[in-house]
């Protein structure tokens, strides 16, 4: 059984156009994930909602301001590593309202797909289970274990979160 020594929180933040019909990723150029694009986000810190983390790193990311209120939880997922024991547990945000004109940062270049162009192949894999559910207004959760290869997904989970 997996026995993770500790959880680590990070965020993810997908902004959807107005008319919905693009989405905002980032071309990761550093650290993990580097070469890949995917939303915006990062570590919670400590005493930090997760929440106000996603605001943070997204503005840090791209120079765009979200305010609270206009972005909504859409899923959490557990990623793990055979061959880690850390586990990442990253909570999802998506929204279509914000302020500022995306820049690029030290770490992502930013960019507007349409939804019918993702490039799940230079995304990480587990992204192509999850997105089109997170896009079709849906919020999930889900585990994902992936061999050491931090490629192929050997176990995976999905379900949805019914809202009360
Ligand atoms: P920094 O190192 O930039 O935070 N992240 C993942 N995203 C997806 N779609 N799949 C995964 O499967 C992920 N593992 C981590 C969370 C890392 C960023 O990468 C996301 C953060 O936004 C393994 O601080």
């Amino acid at each position: 059984c997996p026995q993770p020594h500790y959880v680590r929180e990070y965020t993810l933040v997908l902004l959807r156009s107005q008319c919905g019909s693009q989405i905002l990723l980032g071309y990761k150029k550093r650290g993990f994930g580097q070469g890949k694009w995917n939303g915006f986000g990062g570590k919670v810190e400590v005493g930090e909602t997760p929440l106000a983390a996603a605001i943070r790193e997204l503005h840090e990311e791209s120079s765009l301001e979200v305010r609270p209120a206009d972005i909504r939880l859409a899923g959490r997922m557990l990623f793990q590593f055979a061959d880690e024991t850390r586990v990442f547990r990253v909570h999802i945000y998506t929204g279509s309202r914000w302020t500022g004109q995306p820049v690029e940062s030290d770490e992502m270049r930013p960019r507007w797909f349409n939804l019918a162009d993702i490039p799940f192949d230079n995304m990480w894999p587990d992204d192509a289970y999850w997105l089109p559910k997170v896009l079709a207004g849906q919020s999930v959760i889900g585990y994902f274990l992936y061999a050491a290869d931090k490629v192929t997904v050997l176990h995976h989970c999905l379900r949805n979160l019914v809202e009360p």
